[in-house]
Protein backbone atom coordinates (compact mmCIF):
# COMPACT_ATOMS: atom_id res chain seq x y z
CA UNK A 1 0.00 0.00 0.00
CA UNK A 2 0.99 3.43 -0.82
CA UNK A 3 1.52 5.94 2.01
CA UNK A 4 3.76 8.52 0.90
CA UNK A 5 4.76 10.06 -2.20
CA UNK A 6 8.62 9.65 -1.56
CA UNK A 7 7.16 5.93 -2.39
CA UNK A 8 7.25 6.36 -6.10
CA UNK A 9 10.93 6.71 -6.25
CA UNK A 10 10.81 2.73 -5.41
CA UNK A 11 8.46 2.64 -8.54
CA UNK A 12 10.72 3.88 -10.48
CA UNK A 13 11.77 0.76 -13.42
CA UNK A 14 14.99 -0.89 -11.63
CA UNK A 15 16.54 -0.70 -15.60
CA UNK A 16 15.03 2.83 -15.69
CA UNK A 17 16.97 4.94 -18.26
CA UNK A 18 16.42 8.49 -17.11
CA UNK A 19 13.32 9.70 -19.41
CA UNK A 20 14.09 13.02 -21.48
CA UNK A 21 11.80 15.67 -19.79
CA UNK A 22 10.99 18.88 -21.61
CA UNK A 23 10.37 22.69 -19.47
CA UNK A 24 8.14 24.12 -21.74
CA UNK A 25 8.54 27.95 -20.53
CA UNK A 26 12.00 27.29 -18.52
CA UNK A 27 11.95 31.06 -16.77
CA UNK A 28 10.29 29.56 -13.71
CA UNK A 29 11.95 29.23 -10.25
CA UNK A 30 10.03 26.55 -8.90
CA UNK A 31 10.31 24.36 -11.44
CA UNK A 32 13.91 24.96 -13.02
CA UNK A 33 14.62 24.26 -9.39
CA UNK A 34 12.66 20.57 -8.96
CA UNK A 35 13.71 19.85 -12.93
CA UNK A 36 17.48 20.23 -12.29
CA UNK A 37 17.28 18.67 -9.14
CA UNK A 38 15.15 15.52 -10.66
CA UNK A 39 18.14 15.24 -12.89
CA UNK A 40 21.07 15.44 -10.71
CA UNK A 41 19.19 12.64 -8.86
CA UNK A 42 18.95 10.90 -12.74
CA UNK A 43 15.44 10.17 -12.95
CA UNK A 44 15.22 12.23 -16.16
CA UNK A 45 17.46 14.25 -18.81
CA UNK A 46 16.06 17.74 -18.87
CA UNK A 47 15.64 19.27 -21.79
CA UNK A 48 15.00 23.83 -21.25
CA UNK A 49 12.74 25.59 -23.65
CA UNK A 50 12.23 29.20 -22.99
CA UNK A 51 13.73 32.61 -22.86
CA UNK A 52 17.48 32.02 -22.23
CA UNK A 53 18.70 35.17 -20.77
CA UNK A 54 15.78 34.89 -17.69
CA UNK A 55 16.34 31.18 -17.47
CA UNK A 56 20.08 31.52 -16.77
CA UNK A 57 19.63 34.66 -14.49
CA UNK A 58 17.45 32.86 -12.34
CA UNK A 59 19.52 29.64 -12.65
CA UNK A 60 22.16 31.45 -11.01
CA UNK A 61 20.07 33.25 -8.38
CA UNK A 62 19.23 29.23 -7.32
CA UNK A 63 22.80 28.31 -7.62
CA UNK A 64 22.31 26.26 -10.44
CA UNK A 65 24.68 24.93 -13.37
CA UNK A 66 22.36 24.53 -16.04
CA UNK A 67 24.94 24.78 -18.75
CA UNK A 68 25.14 20.63 -19.09
CA UNK A 69 21.40 20.57 -20.14
CA UNK A 70 20.34 20.95 -24.01
CA UNK A 71 18.63 24.69 -23.98
CA UNK A 72 16.04 25.43 -27.00
CA UNK A 73 15.33 29.52 -27.44
CA UNK A 74 12.08 30.74 -27.50
CA UNK A 75 11.08 34.25 -27.51
CA UNK A 76 8.25 34.60 -25.44
CA UNK A 77 5.82 31.75 -23.44
CA UNK A 78 3.62 30.96 -26.89
CA UNK A 79 6.90 29.98 -28.58
CA UNK A 80 8.19 28.01 -26.04
CA UNK A 81 4.95 26.33 -25.54
CA UNK A 82 4.17 25.55 -29.37
CA UNK A 83 8.04 24.64 -29.98
CA UNK A 84 8.04 22.41 -26.80
CA UNK A 85 4.66 20.52 -28.12
CA UNK A 86 5.94 20.29 -31.41
CA UNK A 87 9.14 18.56 -29.64
CA UNK A 88 6.92 16.09 -27.97
CA UNK A 89 5.04 15.45 -31.38
CA UNK A 90 8.23 14.78 -33.24
CA UNK A 91 9.23 12.15 -30.19
CA UNK A 92 11.79 13.71 -29.03
CA UNK A 93 11.29 13.44 -25.13
CA UNK A 94 8.54 11.10 -22.63
CA UNK A 95 7.42 13.95 -20.86
CA UNK A 96 6.51 17.33 -20.81
CA UNK A 97 6.51 20.21 -18.46
CA UNK A 98 4.61 23.47 -18.03
CA UNK A 99 6.79 25.98 -16.62
CA UNK A 100 6.22 29.42 -16.48
CA UNK A 101 2.96 29.53 -19.02
CA UNK A 102 -0.82 30.03 -18.57
CA UNK A 103 -2.55 26.26 -17.96
CA UNK A 104 -5.20 26.60 -20.24
CA UNK A 105 -2.59 28.17 -23.52
CA UNK A 106 -0.45 24.66 -22.63
CA UNK A 107 -3.73 22.59 -22.65
CA UNK A 108 -4.97 24.17 -26.07
CA UNK A 109 -1.40 23.51 -27.78
CA UNK A 110 -1.15 20.24 -26.38
CA UNK A 111 -4.89 18.99 -27.97
CA UNK A 112 -3.75 21.09 -31.49
CA UNK A 113 -4.95 18.69 -34.01
CA UNK A 114 -1.74 19.15 -36.34
CA UNK A 115 1.47 19.22 -33.98
CA UNK A 116 -0.40 18.17 -30.41
CA UNK A 117 0.00 15.70 -28.02
CA UNK A 118 -3.44 13.58 -28.82
CA UNK A 119 -3.56 10.08 -28.84
CA UNK A 120 -7.44 9.36 -29.49
CA UNK A 121 -8.21 9.25 -25.79
CA UNK A 122 -9.76 11.94 -23.65
CA UNK A 123 -6.54 13.74 -21.61
CA UNK A 124 -7.77 14.44 -18.01
CA UNK A 125 -5.70 15.43 -15.13
CA UNK A 126 -4.96 13.10 -12.19
CA UNK A 127 -3.83 14.14 -8.79
CA UNK A 128 -2.07 11.89 -5.91
CA UNK A 129 -2.22 13.25 -2.32
CA UNK A 130 -0.39 11.83 0.82
CA UNK A 131 -2.38 13.74 3.52
CA UNK A 132 -1.46 13.29 7.12
CA UNK A 133 -5.15 12.61 8.41
CA UNK A 134 -5.81 9.53 5.57
CA UNK A 135 -4.40 5.87 5.97
CA UNK A 136 -3.14 5.91 2.25
CA UNK A 137 -2.16 7.95 -0.48
CA UNK A 138 -5.22 9.11 -2.36
CA UNK A 139 -6.35 9.83 -5.79
CA UNK A 140 -8.39 12.99 -6.74
CA UNK A 141 -9.67 13.63 -10.81
CA UNK A 142 -10.26 15.40 -12.52
CA UNK A 143 -9.44 18.96 -10.71
CA UNK A 144 -7.59 20.76 -13.92
CA UNK A 145 -8.64 19.64 -17.28
CA UNK A 146 -12.17 18.47 -17.95
CA UNK A 147 -14.93 21.52 -17.01
CA UNK A 148 -18.22 19.77 -17.07
CA UNK A 149 -18.28 16.14 -17.86
CA UNK A 150 -20.40 14.43 -19.00
CA UNK A 151 -21.00 10.67 -18.16
CA UNK A 152 -19.36 9.31 -21.55
CA UNK A 153 -16.19 11.89 -20.18
CA UNK A 154 -16.50 11.11 -16.63
CA UNK A 155 -16.30 7.23 -18.28
CA UNK A 156 -13.11 7.94 -19.55
CA UNK A 157 -11.52 10.08 -17.13
CA UNK A 158 -12.06 7.02 -14.49
CA UNK A 159 -10.50 4.72 -17.02
CA UNK A 160 -7.67 7.23 -17.28
CA UNK A 161 -6.78 7.66 -13.30
CA UNK A 162 -7.40 3.40 -12.84
CA UNK A 163 -4.80 3.14 -15.23
CA UNK A 164 -2.29 5.25 -13.69
CA UNK A 165 -3.65 3.46 -9.90
CA UNK A 166 -3.35 0.17 -11.51
CA UNK A 167 0.25 0.90 -13.59
CA UNK A 168 1.26 2.02 -9.06
CA UNK A 169 0.21 -1.70 -8.48
CA UNK A 170 -3.15 -1.13 -6.77
CA UNK A 171 -5.07 -3.90 -8.69
CA UNK A 172 -8.30 -3.00 -7.95
CA UNK A 173 -8.62 0.05 -6.69
CA UNK A 174 -11.75 1.61 -5.06
CA UNK A 175 -13.44 4.36 -6.35
CA UNK A 176 -16.05 6.90 -4.87
CA UNK A 177 -17.96 8.95 -7.56
CA UNK A 178 -19.00 12.36 -5.37
CA UNK A 179 -21.92 13.98 -4.65
CA UNK A 180 -23.55 16.03 -2.10
CA UNK A 181 -25.10 13.42 -1.09
CA UNK A 182 -24.62 9.68 -1.13
CA UNK A 183 -28.64 9.01 -2.42
CA UNK A 184 -30.00 9.40 -5.50
CA UNK A 185 -31.50 12.55 -6.24
CA UNK A 186 -33.34 12.91 -9.27
CA UNK A 187 -32.33 16.60 -9.36
CA UNK A 188 -28.94 16.10 -9.04
CA UNK A 189 -27.54 14.69 -11.99
CA UNK A 190 -23.93 14.27 -10.38
CA UNK A 191 -25.51 11.48 -8.49
CA UNK A 192 -27.45 10.22 -11.22
CA UNK A 193 -23.97 9.74 -13.20
CA UNK A 194 -22.35 8.20 -10.20
CA UNK A 195 -25.18 5.24 -9.59
CA UNK A 196 -24.88 4.59 -13.37
CA UNK A 197 -21.22 4.36 -13.33
CA UNK A 198 -21.48 1.78 -10.10
CA UNK A 199 -23.60 -0.44 -12.01
CA UNK A 200 -21.49 -0.08 -15.71
CA UNK A 201 -18.58 -1.44 -13.20
CA UNK A 202 -21.16 -4.21 -11.33
CA UNK A 203 -21.55 -5.54 -15.35
CA UNK A 204 -17.79 -5.28 -16.41
CA UNK A 205 -18.67 -2.16 -18.31
CA UNK A 206 -15.81 -0.61 -16.23
CA UNK A 207 -12.90 -2.91 -15.16
CA UNK A 208 -10.21 -3.26 -12.82
CA UNK A 209 -11.81 -1.49 -10.21
CA UNK A 210 -14.53 -0.80 -7.73
CA UNK A 211 -16.76 1.49 -7.76
CA UNK A 212 -19.19 3.42 -5.56
CA UNK A 213 -21.89 6.15 -5.57
CA UNK A 214 -22.96 8.89 -5.38
CA UNK A 215 -20.74 9.09 -1.73
CA UNK A 216 -20.60 12.09 -0.08
CA UNK A 217 -17.22 13.30 0.81
CA UNK A 218 -17.56 12.11 4.67
CA UNK A 219 -18.60 9.22 3.93
CA UNK A 220 -16.09 8.46 0.65
CA UNK A 221 -13.07 8.96 3.63
CA UNK A 222 -14.57 8.05 6.71
CA UNK A 223 -15.40 4.68 7.84
CA UNK A 224 -16.98 6.15 10.92
CA UNK A 225 -19.02 8.31 8.82
CA UNK A 226 -20.10 6.10 6.82
CA UNK A 227 -21.13 3.63 9.55
CA UNK A 228 -23.20 6.46 11.00
CA UNK A 229 -24.93 7.04 8.11
CA UNK A 230 -25.67 2.79 7.71
CA UNK A 231 -24.05 2.42 4.00
CA UNK A 232 -23.16 -0.56 3.36
CA UNK A 233 -20.47 -0.14 0.67
CA UNK A 234 -17.55 -2.17 -0.08
CA UNK A 235 -15.78 1.75 -0.83
CA UNK A 236 -16.67 4.06 1.67
CA UNK A 237 -14.04 4.85 4.48
CA UNK A 238 -10.90 3.55 2.15
CA UNK A 239 -11.40 5.21 -1.44
CA UNK A 240 -8.08 5.19 -3.32
CA UNK A 241 -10.20 7.45 -5.96
CA UNK A 242 -12.47 10.20 -5.87
CA UNK A 243 -13.52 11.31 -8.65
CA UNK A 244 -14.99 14.65 -8.87
CA UNK A 245 -18.08 15.76 -10.15
CA UNK A 246 -16.90 18.73 -11.95
CA UNK A 247 -13.89 21.04 -12.24
CA UNK A 248 -14.89 23.39 -9.55
CA UNK A 249 -15.54 20.85 -6.78
CA UNK A 250 -12.50 19.13 -8.33
CA UNK A 251 -9.83 22.27 -7.59
CA UNK A 252 -12.02 23.71 -4.41
CA UNK A 253 -10.84 20.54 -3.13
CA UNK A 254 -7.60 20.04 -4.21
CA UNK A 255 -6.55 23.55 -2.68
CA UNK A 256 -8.04 22.94 0.54
CA UNK A 257 -5.99 19.80 0.64
CA UNK A 258 -2.79 21.41 0.19
CA UNK A 259 -3.42 24.97 1.91
CA UNK A 260 -5.92 23.97 4.81
CA UNK A 261 -4.80 20.02 5.71
CA UNK A 262 -0.92 20.80 4.44
CA UNK A 263 -1.32 17.73 2.28
CA UNK A 264 1.61 16.99 -0.96
CA UNK A 265 0.20 16.44 -3.85
CA UNK A 266 1.51 15.03 -7.31
CA UNK A 267 0.05 15.27 -10.21
CA UNK A 268 -0.15 15.18 -14.44
CA UNK A 269 -2.22 15.32 -17.50
CA UNK A 270 -2.69 11.65 -18.60
CA UNK A 271 -4.34 10.07 -21.58
CA UNK A 272 -1.63 12.21 -24.27
CA UNK A 273 0.86 10.44 -26.25
CA UNK A 274 3.18 10.98 -23.02
CA UNK A 275 2.44 11.91 -19.36
CA UNK A 276 2.47 16.11 -19.01
CA UNK A 277 3.73 17.12 -15.77
CA UNK A 278 1.00 20.65 -15.01
CA UNK A 279 1.22 21.79 -11.34
CA UNK A 280 -0.26 25.33 -10.91
CA UNK A 281 1.97 28.21 -10.27
CA UNK A 282 0.85 28.40 -6.52
CA UNK A 283 2.37 24.62 -6.16
CA UNK A 284 5.43 24.04 -4.13
CA UNK A 285 8.69 22.99 -5.15
CA UNK A 286 8.42 19.53 -3.89
CA UNK A 287 4.89 19.31 -5.35
CA UNK A 288 6.46 19.97 -8.75
CA UNK A 289 9.68 17.31 -7.54
CA UNK A 290 6.96 14.84 -6.86
CA UNK A 291 5.23 15.26 -9.93
CA UNK A 292 8.16 14.89 -12.06
CA UNK A 293 8.93 11.59 -9.82
CA UNK A 294 5.18 10.18 -10.81
CA UNK A 295 5.37 10.99 -14.41
CA UNK A 296 8.66 9.57 -14.79
CA UNK A 297 6.89 6.43 -13.26
CA UNK A 298 4.03 6.85 -15.26
CA UNK A 299 6.61 7.37 -18.57
CA UNK A 300 8.04 4.28 -18.20
CA UNK A 301 5.15 2.15 -18.36
CA UNK A 302 3.75 4.18 -21.62
CA UNK A 303 6.98 2.64 -22.96
CA UNK A 304 5.85 -0.96 -22.02
CA UNK A 305 2.10 -0.40 -23.28
N1 LIG B 1 -9.25 15.44 -24.28
C1 LIG B 1 -9.18 15.28 -25.62
N2 LIG B 1 -9.61 16.20 -26.49
C2 LIG B 1 -10.16 17.32 -25.99
C3 LIG B 1 -10.27 17.57 -24.61
C4 LIG B 1 -9.79 16.56 -23.74
N3 LIG B 1 -9.84 16.68 -22.43
N4 LIG B 1 -10.84 18.79 -24.43
C5 LIG B 1 -11.08 19.28 -25.66
N5 LIG B 1 -10.68 18.40 -26.59
C6 LIG B 1 -10.75 18.55 -28.05
C7 LIG B 1 -12.18 18.80 -28.51
O1 LIG B 1 -12.82 17.59 -28.82
C8 LIG B 1 -11.94 19.63 -29.78
O2 LIG B 1 -11.63 18.79 -30.87
C9 LIG B 1 -10.68 20.41 -29.46
O3 LIG B 1 -10.01 19.70 -28.42
C10 LIG B 1 -10.97 21.82 -29.00
O4 LIG B 1 -11.94 21.73 -27.94
P1 LIG B 1 -12.31 23.01 -27.12
O5 LIG B 1 -12.83 24.06 -28.04
O6 LIG B 1 -13.13 22.62 -25.93
O7 LIG B 1 -10.83 23.39 -26.64
P2 LIG B 1 -10.31 24.64 -25.91
O8 LIG B 1 -8.89 24.83 -26.33
O9 LIG B 1 -11.24 25.80 -26.01
O10 LIG B 1 -10.38 24.14 -24.37
C11 LIG B 1 -9.65 23.07 -23.93
C12 LIG B 1 -9.17 23.40 -22.52
C13 LIG B 1 -8.51 22.17 -21.93
C14 LIG B 1 -8.16 24.53 -22.60
C15 LIG B 1 -10.41 23.84 -21.67
O11 LIG B 1 -11.23 22.74 -21.49
C16 LIG B 1 -10.02 24.48 -20.37
O12 LIG B 1 -9.78 25.68 -20.31
N6 LIG B 1 -9.97 23.67 -19.26
C17 LIG B 1 -9.68 24.18 -17.96
C18 LIG B 1 -8.23 24.52 -17.82
C19 LIG B 1 -7.97 25.38 -16.61
O13 LIG B 1 -8.17 26.58 -16.62
N7 LIG B 1 -7.50 24.77 -15.54
C20 LIG B 1 -7.17 25.52 -14.40
C21 LIG B 1 -7.18 24.73 -13.19
S1 LIG B 1 -5.74 25.10 -12.24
Amino acid sequence: MLTKLSQLRDLIDKDHKPKKLILAASEDAHSLNAVISAAEQNIIRAILVGDKEKTSGMAEILNLDISKYEFVEANNSVEAVTTSVKMMHDGRADVLMKGKVGTSDMLSCVLNKDYGMRSGNLLSHFAYFEVETYHKLIAVTDVAMNIAPNLKEKIAILNNAVKVLNNLGIEMPKVAVLGAVEKVNTEMEATLDAALLSKMNQRDQILNCIVDGPLAFDNAISVESAKHKQIKSDVAGDTDLLLMPDIEVGNVLYKSLVFFARAKVASMIVGASAPIVLTSRSDSEQAKFDSILLAAVAADNHKKS
